[in-house]
């Protein structure tokens, strides 16, 4: 029986199916944390180390689990630093609930101690919903309208609830009369099928294609038999966009993998050569990557009429969902009798696996990043959850792993920032603590955030029934990703004070908090190191010790990038290591198998 405001609160997230909520104790929730105690785990708070980590554990959770995700933090720094996993979420389009506290009413205006102008802080972020509740008979609806139009529009939304109000008498329902509002829990998403006439002209366009390229996003989870069906009957090959990695398994022949400049070569060249595509449920930014402008004619499938024909001047823009879409559209195509583009792209997939090998068994000092994900790759266990942070582990992670299906994987797709890798992974534990989870994540990242998350892994691990959860850090002692942009895209060499990053021993640090830490600095050992984190019965970091000049070459080297490349390898204080590394990565990608 509810009693206080903050009590109605749980209760109400209760019915919408929301028994975790990610976040940080303050004063400024502290009738909050009363109401948590009172409703005995149902929904419980997950304890973060900040509360930007509750944020992206929320938007983990939604990525995960395809549930919304809540998180909760005190006024003022409590709420200031949700926000940028909030934009996380806001950006890669996950439904996110942000409940916020802030100082008493009776105090607003004064500038009082942690008083913070919070709905204009969260007015961009949380622009579709975000209200300062100010009456108790207000709480049912705000957090009813805030939890669906998060799942409507899979976005993020915010209720801020000042301490003095949530610890104030609950109203269950608001009386009947002039000036109230009677709302209700629930939300199913519609089925949503563009009408037929729609559909004629898209089959028009692919019908008539000879070379079609496919391009999917994180749009078409879900849709995968129909996305191969299509495929199959188009004669195509599918790329796919870094938060669509697990649409597809990549044992498929014509999947070409990933697509951009953390992509492969067959996806480059398919963008290239064909002569229509068709993209489902994506919005890949980038332009160079996709066909030039009336080389192709275009297809589009999204279900958000904001983010269809902006990518492309697409012919024909179908909004729906992706599966039904694509089942309605399905019996319009004509299979295609001629398979030679189908058969040249997958000539190529088999062509860009065997580089891919033989790019990851160059020697480097001491061990090439890519063999730690050629030798995961084969380990990979059935129905693991992947995680990956921002920085060269998103290189690799999108071109050396081969996941097959019933495996899922996320990173930060469009913000891109650093720091999820650890959380997400978290977060996907606690939504399946029966699936193994990898998180795949660089030092900079860690000494930003991840070791701290390593002490929630504690906290918590007892209560995951499969205690595969490992995280891999590559020790490289540098801020790579970037360092290599700056050489690339820049032309200026690597400048040590702001690239470099201390060592720490990261294996060392999981042990003395109770995980087991295995470090390994030996090319070989790497694939029984992988096994034995594998098999450790508890959570594990694999500290790899890789090294820094191993390129993350784009799939394709534009000249203006060579000219930079060279320009800033005269001046770099890793000149030799860097030609080195870069010459034989290169050299393989044209000598003939050796
Ligand atoms: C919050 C945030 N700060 C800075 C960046 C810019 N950035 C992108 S990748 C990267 C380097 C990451 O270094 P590390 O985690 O060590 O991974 P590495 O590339 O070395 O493998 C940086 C600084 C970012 N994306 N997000
Ligand atoms: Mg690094």
């Amino acid at each position: 029986m509810s009693t206080l405001v903050a009590d109605a609160i749980l209760e109400r997230l209760r019915l919408w199916g929301v028994h975790r909520i990610y976040g940080y104790p303050g004063d400024g929730i502290n009738a909050l944390l009363g109401a948590l105690d009172r409703a005995e785990g149902d929904p419980e708070l997950i304890q973060v180390r900040h509360e930007e980590m509750a944020a992206f554990m929320a938007c983990g959770h939604a990525k995960f689990s395809g549930e919304v995700g809540v998180c909760m933090a005190t006024s003022g720094p409590g709420a200031i630093h949700l926000l940028n996993g909030l934009y996380d979420a806001k950006s890669d389009h996950q439904p996110v609930v942000a409940i916020v506290g802030q100082q008493a009413q009776t105090a607003l205006g004064g500038s009082y101690q942690q008083e913070v102008d919070l709905v204009s802080l969260f007015k961009d972020v949380a622009h579709e919903y975000v209200e300062m509740a100010a009456h108790p008979a207000q709480i049912r609806h705000l957090i009813d309208r805030a939890v669906r139009i998060a799942l409507a529009e899979r976005t993020v939304t915010c209720v801020i609830v000042p301490n003095d109000l949530a610890g104030a008498k609950a109203v269950e329902a608001p009386p009947h009369e002039h000036g109230t509002v009677h709302s209700a829990v629930g939300y199913v998403r519609p089925t949503i099928v563009p009408n037929a006439a729609q559909l004629e002209r898209a089959a028009e366009v692919l019908n008539a294609g000879e070379r079609v390229a496919m391009l999917v996003g994180q749009g078409a989870l879900g849709a995968a038999d129909e996305v191969v069906e299509t495929a199959e009957r188009l004669g195509a090959g599918v790329a796919k966009a870094l938060l669509g990695r697990a649409v597809l398994p990549d044992d498929l022949p014509y999947v070409t993998g990933s697509i951009g400049l953390l992509g492969t070569r067959p996806s480059y060249e398919m963008m290239a050569g064909c002569d229509t595509l068709l993209m489902i449920g994506s919005s890949f930014p980038y332009s160079e990557f996709l066909p030039e402008e009336g080389a192709a004619r275009g297809v589009q499938i999204d279900l958000d009429a904001r983010m269809i024909g902006i990518r492309y001047p697409m012919e024909v823009q179908l909004i729906g969902d992706a599966r039904e879409t694509l089942r309605a559209l399905l019996p319009l195509l004509e299979r295609k009798t001629d398979r030679a583009w189908q058969e040249k792209i997958a000539g190529q997939v088999e062509d860009w696996w065997e580089l891919l090998e033989r790019r990851a068994h160059e020697n480097a000092d001491p061990i090439n990043p890519q063999r730690v994900f050629w030798e995961l790759s084969s380990r990979l266990p059935d129905g693991c959850i992947l995680t990956a942070d921002s920085g060269s582990s998103a290189n690799w992670f999108a071109r050396d792993l081969r996941l097959r299906a019933g495996m899922s994987a996320s990173l930060s797709g469009t913000l891109a920032t650093m720091g999820p890798g650890v959380p997400y992974a978290i977060a996907a534990k606690f939504a399946h603590p029966d699936r193994p989870v990898i998180a795949l994540v660089g030092d900079g990242a860690m000494q930003m955030n991840g070791l701290n998350e390593l002490i929630t892994v504690a906290k918590y691990r007892e209560r995951w029934s499969d205690p595969r959860f490992v995280v891999l850090v590559l020790n490289n002692r540098d801020l790579n990703q970037v360092t290599w942009e700056q050489r690339a895209l820049q032309g200026d060499p690597m400048y040590p004070v702001t690239q470099q990053i201390p060592d720490f021993p990261y294996a060392e640090f999981a042990e003395l908090i109770g995980l087991k830490g295995i470090r390994v600095d030996d090319p070989e050992g790497i694939g029984a190191a992988w096994e034995q984190a594998l098999a450790a019965g508890r959570p594990t970091v694999l500290e790899a010790v890789v090294d820094p000049d191993v390129p993350p070459l784009p799939p394709h080297i534009s000249f203006e990038q060579a000219k930079h490349f060279a320009q800033a390898a005269v001046g770099d204080p890793r000149r030799t290591q860097i030609v080195r590394q870069s010459f034989r990565q290169m050299v393989d990608a044209v000598l003939p198998r050796r």
